[in-house]
């Protein structure tokens, strides 16, 4: 096997990551900002609303740099463990990278003229400009030609390699590019039947109940969209760098599969409040949600356990000896630890956002904008830069430094610091009441509002500091792009511990699997969607509140 992605692919995949750190830093300025407003620091200058400078903060981190990110990466893990792409698959690397850069800036571009101050979730009955919606669908096409190329790419490997398992890398790749052409065919179609006729005025009113569902039905899956690339770091790249071994190849793949399954047919958690779905069916959806725990733990059990292997065949002593001989100054490894570390109080938040009557206490308050800046924003986030300070040398041929080393260890102290005060004061503002998505208000110096003004204090001191933390990764990923010394940056991908069980082959039988998903979306969704169509609200027109 090729041990250096080949530098054709590896140019797809740096594109990639280009755009993702430009969206970073762009929408961290209005992160930074919205915690100033929100505080009553500051007014915003030149008529710009707090609402479109929070849209442009949702697109740009939410939905450009996590997509942008993730499929650059997993470009190159497919070009790493199956060899130099098809020509199939680089030309629809490039052709996807074009469509989802085009759509990109024309969303973007709309934010900016204030022509969609929607947030990123474009709920109706607010209404955008149509370009706003059309910028979207040509994003999710071009990451739909994208996936078609990894396909392609997997299948061509899969024929030249009969009855062998595909690289655990390249299957994790396309288990979660099958997961988001699933979830985002859902997005595609509110979008093109509902928002796009609707915006340009070809229909009067549009039915919100069923767009919101349709929404969710891809915004749950979305957020493992986020996950997998980053587990795909803890599964398989940690191990090499660790100096350890996969503990197991059919485990990791049996946790994927199951992600699959169980994160789709879920989306009603985040719609308990909705009145209009029949509790019956929340109720189903929020026991398929509960199922995830089960691959959640699976994958803190393998991980674990490669940390113990690892730290034992060092000769660590005792129960907890291992932990010592982790290799913690090395950013490589310690970036995404902290991520995975920060994801055990994350996934506890989310246990409760998910549960029926906890979720009264916590919905739409900071605390669920608290519980994704640990999720997405730290333990993806983190794992992404993990990622990216071997992944942009080896790309472009250059190493990185011991001093670059240091500062990237910085970087994500100062990350879990500034999110610490940030999303701590998110989570215990939100139990007090604060909603999410507001500007500056004190509710008429109500005292109940004027309890939340240290908390909301807190939140800007926490991101003055991960603005500085975002600052410093923009300074390593040019300085490794640009600047490093020259050289050969290894591509960390680790073995399979030899104890392991043999991956049985029904592992990437996909017929089965979307087969099941199939099922899984029909029984959670047909019921409850025919009603919402059949007794549907009133419709509503399109509102302009900015
Ligand atoms: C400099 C770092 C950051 C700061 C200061 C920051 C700050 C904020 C604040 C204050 C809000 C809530 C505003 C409100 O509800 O009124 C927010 C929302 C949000 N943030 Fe961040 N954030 C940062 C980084 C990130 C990152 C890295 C991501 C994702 C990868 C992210 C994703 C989001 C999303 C999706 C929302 C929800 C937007 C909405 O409700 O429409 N943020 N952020
Ligand atoms: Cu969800």
């Amino acid at each position: 096997m090729n041990e250096a992605v080949n530098r054709k692919d590896g140019k797809i995949a740096l594109s990639h990551i280009a755009v993702a750190f430009v969206a970073l830093f762009l929408g961290a300025i209005a992160g930074l900002l919205q915690t100033f407003v929100r505080s009553g620091e500051i007014e915003l200058p030149a008529g710009i609303g707090y609402y479109q400078l929070l849209t442009a903060h949702g697109v740009l981190l939410g939905l450009v740099f996590t997509t942008f990110f993730i499929i650059g990466f997993l470009y190159s893990a497919i070009s790493r463990t199956t060899g130099t792409l098809t020509n199939f698959s680089n030309k629809s690397g490039w052709l996807g990278f074009w469509l989802k850069t085009i759509g990109t800036s024309i969303t973007t571009v709309m934010i900016l003229l204030n022509k969609a101050t929607v947030l990123y979730t474009f709920y109706a009955p607010l209404q955008a400009s149509p370009w706003f919606y059309i910028g979207l669908t040509l994003v999710v096409v071009g990451s739909w030609v994208s996936g078609i190329g990894m396909f392609h790419q997997y299948a061509t490997w899969k024929k030249a390699n009969k009855g062998k398992a595909s690289p655990l890398m390249s299957f994790m790749a396309v288990a979660t590019m099958v997961l988001w052409l699933i979830a985002t065919i859902g997005v595609a179609v509110t979008v093109l039947f509902q928002f796009i006729p609707w915006s340009f005025g070809w229909v009067d009113k549009i039915n919100i109940l069923l767009s919101r569902t349709l929404f969710w039905y891809f915004g749950h899956p979305l957020v493992y969209f986020w996950l997998l690339p980053a587990y795909m770091c803890w599964y398989v790249v940690i191990p090499k760098i660790i100096g350890g071994k996969v503990f197991s190849d059919a485990l990791a793949r049996l946790a994927f599969v199951l992600f699959v399954l169980f994160s789709i047919p879920v989306g009603f958690h985040h719609q308990i409040l909705e009145s209009g779905i029949d509790p019956v069916w929340k109720f189903i959806q929020i026991v398929l949600t509960f199922m995830v725990i089960i691959p959640s733990l699976m994958t803190a059990f393998a991980l674990f356990a490669t940390f113990e292997l690892a730290g034992r065949e060092k000769g660590a002593k005792g129960l907890f000896g291992w932990f010592k001989k982790l290799p913690w100054g090395d950013v490589r490894f310690f970036a995404p630890f902290m991520g995975m570390l920060i994801f055990i109080p994350a996934g506890a938040g989310g246990i409760i956002n998910a549960s029926n009557q906890l979720n009264q206490v916590v919905h739409n308050t900071l605390f669920v904008t608290g519980h994704f800046h640990l999720t997405v924003a730290t333990s993806v986030a983190l794992t992404f830069f993990g990622i990216s300070y071997w992944l942009i040398p080896h790309l472009t041929g250059r190493t990185l430094t011991s001093k670059i080393n240091k500062l990237g260890i910085i970087q994500t102290v100062l990350w879990c610091f500034g999110m610490f005060f940030m999303s701590g004061a998110m989570h215990t503002v939100g139990l007090l009441g604060a909603p999410r998505r507001t500007a500056f208000t004190t509710y008429g110096d109500h005292s109940v509002a004027l309890s939340w003004m240290p908390y909301q204090t807190a939140m800007a001191v926490g991101g003055a500091i991960l603005f500085v933390a975002i600052l410093l990764m923009i300074y390593i990923v040019i300085y490794l792009a640009f600047w490093a010394p020259k050289g050969y940056e290894e591509y960390p991908i680790g073995e399979v511990n030899e104890q392991a069980e043999a991956t049985p082959l029904f592992l990437e039988n996909w017929k089965l699997w979307i087969g099941i998903s199939a099922i899984l979306i029909i029984l959670a969704y047909t019921v409850p969607v025919i009603d919402m169509i059949q007794n549907a609200p009133p419709g509503s027109p399109g509102f302009k509140l900015w």
